[in-house]
């Protein structure tokens, strides 16, 4: 069928809106009409060079929402009408790293995930032709998609697209990180480094469990206003410190974060998320995805006297079990969404979604079919 779709067709050229044919689901997949698709600073990150797993041509995006409109042979967890939202980290519930709670890292279908493949080791999307491929299992950046079945989770039906969207990643990553991940409790204090769609998100999730204090972090003095929306207690503009950031927050602080979150991918501010850590207990968890070739560091020192360094994907949720529980809280009023969708564009318009996170004017841009 032929499909409306932004095409990534090289590396740091803006994304380039045609019709594209895309091939219906094979067994175990269905086809998804995306209805609204969110723009994450991840999609950026791979159109700029900078993703070590970057193919191109390829159809971006992986903060969608949509409705299924046919199943292949073999599905049985949807069927057509079901309204879902993909999921780039996906959840066979059978493979080694479902079946361990350490983990939410599902590797079912990984290895061709990452070469833009279907699992079968096909691309559905073509021009003329001419092969493109799909993108983090996903490819949101185009009003009809095939996703495998283990790669969709049925939501609430009344779930607006044009904001629950934002749960396919930023929503899910943010609050994720501080629930599943660092596992954070109540009247911790923690610090927030990058208050943009993933940083505010964290700060809510801080929100959410309790946190005394939320400490946010940002080079951008707009965004004070916005971590204070969503229960920011202190803001700190590094550029405007005299002095050592660390050790300005670890006095902030009263001795250093028991939690820190970085939310940018610079990997000098990963070494300040860390060090800025409690001695003893504090625990820093690395969001951000930092380019090809770039590496962390510190001193052994600082986890030696009881530092510890993570990471996250997804916030460590489980997509087809916790997504439906994350829209569920939006529904009840739990969580916020709205106020973090600043723009909302038409595919043709994607590009300006890009402009707008260079510049940091948007906190989500939301791309509506
Ligand atoms: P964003 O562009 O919306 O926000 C980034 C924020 O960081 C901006 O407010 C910017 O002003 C601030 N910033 C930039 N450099 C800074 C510095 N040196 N010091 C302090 N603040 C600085 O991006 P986003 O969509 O929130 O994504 C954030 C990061 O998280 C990206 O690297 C993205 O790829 C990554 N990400 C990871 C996951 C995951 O599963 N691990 C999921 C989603 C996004
Ligand atoms: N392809 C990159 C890494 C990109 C990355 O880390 N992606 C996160 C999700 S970011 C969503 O906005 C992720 O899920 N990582 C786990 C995984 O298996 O990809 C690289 O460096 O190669
Ligand atoms: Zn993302």
């Amino acid at each position: 069928m032929d499909v409306r779709a932004a095409v990534a067709v090289e590396a740091g050229k803006p994304l380039e809106v045609t019709t594209v044919q895309l091939e219906g689901p094979q067994e175990g997949e269905v086809l998804v009409e995306i209805k609204a698709t969110g723009i994450c600073h991840t999609d950026e990150f791979t159109l700029s060079g900078a993703d070590p797993e970057g193919i191109f041509p390829a159809i971006l995006g992986h903060e969608g929402a949509g409705i299924v409109r046919e199943v292949g042979p073999g599905v049985k967890s949807v069927k057509p009408g079901d309204h879902v939202i993909p999921l780039y980290t996906p959840e066979c519930r059978e493979c080694e790293y479902c079946l361990n709670p350490k983990t939410n890292l599902c590797q079912a279908i990984r290895t061709t995930q990452g070469q833009g493949l279907m699992p079968n080791g096909t691309s559905r999307f073509s021009v003329n032709g001419e092969k493109i491929f799909h993108y983090m299992g996903t490819s949101t950046f185009a009003n009809y998609t095939v996703l495998p079945e283990i790669a969709v989770a049925k939501i609430h039906p009344d779930a607006p697209f044009e904001k629950v969207c934002y749960v396919g990643c930023g929503v899910t990553t943010g609050i994720g990180a501080v629930i599943n991940t660092a596992k954070a409790e109540a009247g911790c204090r923690a610090v927030v480094f990058g208050l943009g769609g993933i940083g505010l998100n964290v700060i809510q999730g801080l929100r959410l469990i309790g946190a005394e204090m939320i400490v946010g972090v940002d080079l951008n003095n707009d965004k004070k206003e916005w971590g204070e929306k969503f229960g920011m207690t202190h803001f700190v503009n590094p550029g405007e410190v005299e002095g050592d950031l660390v050790p300005y927050l670890v006095d902030l602080t009263k001795g250093g974060a028991d939690y820190s979150f970085e939310c940018i991918g610079n990997t000098k501010v990963m070494r300040d998320a860390l060090e800025c850590c409690h001695k003893g207990w504090g625990e820093s968890i690395i969001i951000g995805v930092a380019g090809s070739g770039q590496e962390i560091s510190t001193r052994p020192f600082q986890l030696v006297t009881g530092r510890s360094w993570r990471g996250t994907a997804f916030g460590g949720a489980r997509g087809r079990t916790d997504v439906p529980k994350i829209v569920d809280w939006y529904m009840n009023g739990q969580i916020e969404i709205d106020p973090m969708i600043t723009h909302t564009l038409s595919l043709d318009e994607i590009n300006k979604g890009f402009d707008l996170m260079h510049s940091g004017e948007s906190i989500r841009s939301v791309v509506l079919y």
